[in-house]
């Protein structure tokens, strides 16, 4: 059998109150998608524990953007694993590259903080994805590869832990690397991971839209997505989840 797909979003930092109907409408849509894929949103931590209560008996799950590598302590601002499950969410992003660049975050951070996501019984979804300078100079596979290898938590499965490939340069952007490109970078994350853990998903993320998610999600080792901009509309993201 196939590797069953992800279609997750990413809020970032947007979503009052009064966007918790589209959480609403995408977990009401949940169920008839399940035969798809798994659903997952990842609001901002204020809005953690009232969308798992919206998401609560259907097939959407809730997950956090970020966690502290410790589970509780003196860190003001910071939002443990912990805390995130005990808002009931499921799943947590680490080492977003926003993360990554606007807070300095290493490979060795995002690693501590997909073992304190496993520690605290969530899914750690962690992020890879090369510069535009990078690309550019042709040292894509090498930097996913280190990334790869620092940030991946002790004692990960296909069942904790989710790789998610972000170009850095296609986020926000409306860019997309070419199919073959994706195709490219998912083989390698394949066959870097598939000894250790046969079977993880391998989400693409950067300007995922509901038009280009159909393509997207066909390329090989391609199990899913993480979108962000997308995502904050039920609509885009249902027809995201419906293109997968
Ligand atoms: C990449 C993605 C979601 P967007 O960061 O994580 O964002 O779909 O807006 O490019």
């Amino acid at each position: 059998p196939g590797i069953r797909p992800l279609v997750a979003g990413n809020w970032k930092m947007n979503g009052l109150r009064a966007r918790l109907g589209e959480i609403k409408r995408v977990a009401d849509a949940s169920d008839a998608l399940a035969p798809n894929c798994d659903l997952l949103l990842c609001p901002p931590a204020t809005l953690t524990y009232v969308a798992t209560t919206l998401a609560q008996d259907t097939a959407l799950c809730i997950g956090g953007q970020d966690c502290h590598p410790e589970s509780s302590g003196a860190h003001t601002g910071d939002v443990s694993a912990a805390m995130l499950a005990d808002c009931f969410a499921t799943h947590v992003i680490a080492g977003h590259s926003e993360r990554r660049a606007d807070h300095g975050e290493s490979d060795d951070l995002v690693r501590q903080k997909a073992e304190a996501a496993h520690a605290a019984g969530l899914i750690a979804i962690v992020c890879v994805g090369e510069t535009r300078f990078e690309r550019e100079n042709g040292e894509t596979i090498a930097v996913v590869g280190r990334q790869l290898e620092g940030s991946l938590p002790v004692g990960a499965t296909a069942r904790n832990t989710v790789i998610a490939y972000e170009p850095v340069w296609a986020i926000g952007t409306g860019l997309t690397p070419s199919l073959e490109d994706i195709g490219e970078v998912h083989d390698f994350l394949r066959q870097r991971t598939e000894t250790l853990a046969p079977g993880m998903r391998l989400l693409y993320g950067g300007s995922v839209k509901p038009d280009n998610a159909g393509a997207i999600m066909g390329v090989a080792n391609v199990d899913g997505a993480l979108v962000g901009g997308a995502s904050l509309d039920a609509g885009g993201f249902l027809a995201i989840a419906e293109a997968t």
